[in-house]
């Protein structure tokens, strides 16, 4: 039952013509699947939609080849030929019981036009301002281009009224869409009404505002999402101009959605920014308009969703991350299960499945981008096939996400932990600096087992081979998670490393567990390129180690660029004092430090040390694994019919691999085997087109 608590979150809200059904807001957000997977978008959007969410956004949609974003895998409506897949995720989030939203977006400066191959077009002559600082100049828009964008966006309103929005968004946000470089001094220098005073610059907005509303004519209401301030100073948006602006166009939408300054700003990872971290940017500015208010903060807790509500911040919960982490948020706050709420742990490992190109994917919530492809569901799983029963070794995240999906599955599990602490790598790694809020993934999983009777959890129960053979249960899935290993073997170094005694050398486990050098001066060698180098690199220092961090590439931590972290994990360990030497291997530890090659020349160095932390790669526990697989003829008799590595123990990943992992085993079990060697369903594009190949023109 409801908390009446919150009975303000499930009040309807009037936008324009439209009415939400409560206060919950999924905003656009990309995934990964876009023009490739329209299909796994759809399914993605009607599992929000299903689980209550009131509105239900696409990401940003390319209403024009000269918005490619290409290598990024988004929406189009170049034209026509996009319009099943965009009519076919209105129709599924309708189908779900949401509004569906659709965010239009011209991304100017901001669109290499790899694909396209077209100009790009900004308010001023600038070099791109694309991720991957492509080569690529952009043209000052005339007035015929201006005139262009309007028709180009407006061709995109009809289209998206066609395919059945609720919503047309109109995108000024991010430093993404083009319309924000208009707006910002920092990208707009023109001389002509479309520059220079705020009025002028706010000029093209309020023209595709009104365009956008004149087109939807009381059939969709118009959103306007805009960054509220740009964190640049004087040199970009600040918040007092943004009062401004809602001074001159505060009523021409029907709905402000409010972001802060850059993507990267507006989706801070919990490392770097709280719950609601945007609040005092946004404060003040519903007062300035009419118009519904929503806004983001990676809002998991709904006391604090009301006291925006009720304090006069939000009109409406914009949600991203905590939308993918728990796709059913809204039901279960209605249903007063606010222990069954999956909450966003804020890694930003679903803003990597953009960066790679790949589908959309989630620490917390394992069916994340397979709900077409693979027909996984955050709230629903099959029962169980057979009766037999199951013993999952290892209570890490691949092991407790097992237990707990097979839980609910109905099979009897036993779930066997070796040490006292549940939760594996995610029990130690949520101890260290800035990681606190991870433990969210044991936590959720350990709820959920407590409410399952046909799991038994035993901790400080080490499992050996005969223990296991002389329990007979008839699938055991080894979870025994990995190690972080000591010798300098990773991605520079193949073999390991020549290493001398008398140089005292740590991994991340050993720090972990309390472990630390007795001299002052450490040399840690990242050639993992994640985020657990720096963070140990960070704490060391600021415990009063002098730390130096050497690493092979180019950036610190260079993974997490896909997770939008890596300039603030180099800003916080400069601050912490951690001297950085990149393109730099350690090739040896000696007895007075290690010694060092330049990753381009080869030229050979030398750091004294007193210790060494090898941040390198790791070593799966597969010991059980394998024994259980030599002795294989023992099965029948013990009544054992598979064993399965899954998480770390069968291939160290990442957290949310681990959790994933252990979820398809929980999927899989005694469902008949697919022969198809690609285990997922897949859209491939259609030859409908009559291919007309153009014939050369010799000349003599
Ligand atoms: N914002 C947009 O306006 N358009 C996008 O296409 C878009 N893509 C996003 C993709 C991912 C994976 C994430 C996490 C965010 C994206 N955002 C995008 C920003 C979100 O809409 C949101 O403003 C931000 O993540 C903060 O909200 P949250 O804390 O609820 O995640």
């Amino acid at each position: 039952m409801r908390d009446h608590r919150y009975d303000i979150l499930f009040e309807p809200v009037r936008i324009g013509p439209i009415t939400a059904r409560n206060r919950f807001f999924q905003v656009p957000h990309c995934n990964g699947m876009g023009y490739r997977d329209p299909s796994g978008e759809a399914a993605m959007r009607r599992t929000k939609a299903e689980g209550g969410w009131a509105v239900v956004c696409t990401e940003q949609v390319e209403i024009h080849p000269t918005s490619d974003i290409g290598p990024f895998i988004e929406l189009r409506l170049w034209d026509d030929q996009d319009m099943p897949a965009i009519a076919r995720i209105a129709e599924q989030i309708h189908e779900g019981g949401a509004l569906a939203g659709i965010e239009l977006a011209h991304n100017g400066l901001n669109s290499p036009n790899l694909i396209s191959r077209e100009t790009p077009l900004a308010p001023q002559h600038l070099p791109v301002v694309s991720w991957n600082l492509d080569p690529v100049q952009a043209r000052a828009m005339t007035k015929a281009d201006i005139v262009d964008l309007r028709k180009w966006h407006a061709d995109s309103v009809h289209r998206s009224l066609k395919a059945g929005y609720d919503i047309v968004y109109v995108y000024a946000g991010h430093a993404i869409g083009g319309l924000h470089h208009f707006l910002s001094r920092r990208y707009n220098n023109r001389t002509d009404e479309y520059g220079g005073s705020l009025e002028n610059r706010v000029r093209l907005i309020r023209e595709i505002l009104e365009d956008t509303r004149e087109i939807a004519d009381g059939k969709a209401a118009v959103a306007c999402r805009i960054s509220v301030d740009e964190l640049l100073g004087d040199d970009g948006i600040t918040r007092s101009e943004m009062e401004d602006v809602f001074g001159l166009i505060g009523e021409h939408p029907d709905l402000w959605d409010l972001v802060l300054g850059s993507w990267e700003d507006d989706s801070v990872t919990s490392r770097f920014g709280p719950e609601a971290e945007q609040e005092p940017y946004v404060t003040g500015l519903k007062q300035l308009t009419t118009k519904p208010v929503v806004g983001v903060g990676r809002f998991t807790s709904p006391d604090t969703m009301v006291r925006h509500v009720k304090s006069g911040i939000l009109d409406l919960i914009g949600a991203a991350r905590p939308s993918i982490a728990d796709p059913f948020m809204p039901n279960k706050i209605e249903r007063g299960d606010l222990a069954d709420i999956r909450e966003c742990i804020g890694c930003n490992i679903c803003v990597s499945g953009d960066f790679t190109m790949s589908p959309i994917r989630c620490t917390q919530n394992p069916t994340m981008g397979e709900e077409f492809r693979r027909g996984w569901h955050p709230e629903r799983i099959s029962v169980k096939g057979s009766d037999s029963s199951v013993l999952v070794v290892g209570a890490g995240p691949a092991g407790l996400e097992a237990a707990r999906a097979l839980g609910n599955r109905g099979y009897p599990v036993t779930l066997t932990e070796a040490s006292r602490v549940l939760g594996g790598r995610v029990a130690r790694e949520s101890k260290l600096p800035g990681l606190s809020a991870w433990i969210r993934v044991i936590d959720y999983r350990l709820q959920q087992l407590d409410r399952l009777d046909n799991v038994e959890v035993y901790r400080e129960s080490p499992m050996s081979t005969d223990d296991i053979l002389e329990y007979g249960f008839d699938h055991v899935v080894i979870a025994t998670g990995a190690s972080w290993r000591g010798d300098g073997v990773g991605r520079w170094h193949t073999h390991p490393i020549e290493i001398d005694s008398s140089t005292s050398v740590f991994t991340p486990d050993d720090i972990m567990a309390g472990a630390r050098p007795a001299g002052k001066r450490v040399v840690l060698f990242d050639d993992d390129h994640y985020y657990l180098g720096a963070v140990v690199a960070e704490m060391l220092a600021k415990e009063g180690f002098a730390v130096t961090l050497v690493t092979p590439v180019p950036q610190v931590s260079q993974w997490t660029t896909n997770t939008m972290e890596a300039h603030r994990i180099r800003a916080r360990i400069m601050e912490a004092g951690v001297d950085v030497r990149t393109d730099t291997a350690v090739t040896a530890v000696d007895a007075t430090g290690v010694q060092t090659a330049c990753r381009f020349t080869g030229r050979t160095g030398h750091l004294d040390a007193d210790a060494v932390v090898m941040v390198t790669a790791r070593l799966p526990h597969d010991e059980l694994y394998t024994q259980l697989h030599e002795r294989s003829d023992d099965w029948a008799a013990a009544g054992v019919r598979s064993v399965t590595g899954v998480g770390d123990a069968w291939a160290p990943s990442t957290i949310a691999a681990a959790v994933w992992s252990g979820h398809r085993f929980a999927e899989e079990l005694d469902v008949p085997r697919n022969d198809d060697p690609v285990p997922f369903r897949r859209e491939v594009t259609q030859l409908s087109i009559e291919p007309v190949f153009s014939t050369p023109v010799s000349v003599s």
